[in-house]
């Protein structure tokens, strides 16, 4: 299947230049510049949907899982402040994440990552300047798999953005909750974080994201979460993963974590970083 089969090109004509795709951009921007989130709805066609949770069922088994207890910062304790701090409070997180390996050249997700209007698309919905494809190949285009009981707890992200596509919803639960720019650069707004995580919903907002919708979310200064998933069907989503330099590949120890193993590119370039840090 071609990319343009996949996506919904009659609604997000992305691969040809002219008004209507300009159209797509500008409300795409809009929205980000309102909430921090973009959701094109019925991104991927429905049609194409059986084909991509048969390839997610496929390599399902290959999903690397890792559990840990993480505050909102993915920070360490700081066990001199008071234990109702943000900082102190630390909930299970569990992430379950099918490497990019499993996504070979004849995989749909790849398809759609590497369709040549992609990347420039994503790229001028955010208005970043620089922006490439990841060259990580356990990561660049990855399956997270969610079942009862895991899942993704309050936190801000750590990069700047995230690019996911929603593939199949677990039975209840795994609403996307949102607090939009609830901190900034300068202002961690503690008490306002410490309201959301005792349950004041009144700046959360909640998106049921259904299967085909892609989101473009700048998850830096806003909080959210995946509200606790109930049943027996896996949640699937695709996470796209783009980088502001070419070639880059993520740290020996970081994809351990989140994969389980690594590859030669892994260490090279590691020690090619501490190599220039010498310099
Ligand atoms: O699975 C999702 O919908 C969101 C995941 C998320 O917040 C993240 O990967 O940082
Ligand atoms: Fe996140």
């Amino acid at each position: 299947m071609l990319a343009a089969e996949l996506v919904d090109v009659d609604r997000y004509p992305i691969g040809e230049a002219g008004p209507a795709r300009a159209a797509v951009v500008q409300s795409a921007r809009a929205a980000i510049a309102a909430d921090g989130c973009a959701v094109l709805k019925g991104f991927v066609r429905a049609a194409s949907l059986p084909a991509l949770i048969r390839e997610c069922d496929a390599v399902a088994e290959h999903a690397h899982r890792n559990f840990n207890q993480t505050n909102v910062y993915f920070t360490q304790d700081r066990p001199e402040l008071d234990p109702a701090h943000p900082l102190r409070r630390f909930y299970p997180r569990s992430n379950a994440f099918v490497p990019a390996d499993n996504f070979g050249p004849t995989s749909l997700l790849r398809t759609l990552y590497e369709w040549p209007a992609f990347a420039p698309f994503i790229q001028e919905a955010l208005g970043e300047a620089r922006f490439f494809r990841y060259a990580d190949p356990l990561a660049d285009v990855i399956v997270n798999l969610a079942e009862a009981g895991g899942g993704f707890p309050w936190h801000f992200d750590t990069n700047n953005y995230t690019v996911t596509l929603a593939l199949q919803n677990a039975e209840q639960g795994g609403l996307f909750e949102y607090s939009p720019y609830l901190r900034t650069s300068t202002d961690e707004n503690y008490d306002g974080v410490a309201a959301v995580l005792d349950g004041d919903t009144s700046r959360v907002k909640s998106l049921s994201l259904e299967p085909g919708d892609l989101q473009i979310f700048k998850g830096r200064y806003s909080l959210h979460r995946v509200s606790p998933l109930t049943g027996a069907r896996t949640r699937y989503v695709a996470i796209f993963s783009f980088a502001e330099q070419p070639g880059m590949v993520g740290s020996p120890e970081r994809t351990r974590q989140l994969y389980g193993r690594v590859l030669p590119v892994h260490v090279e370039r590691a020690g090619l970083r501490a190599d220039a840090l010498l310099d």
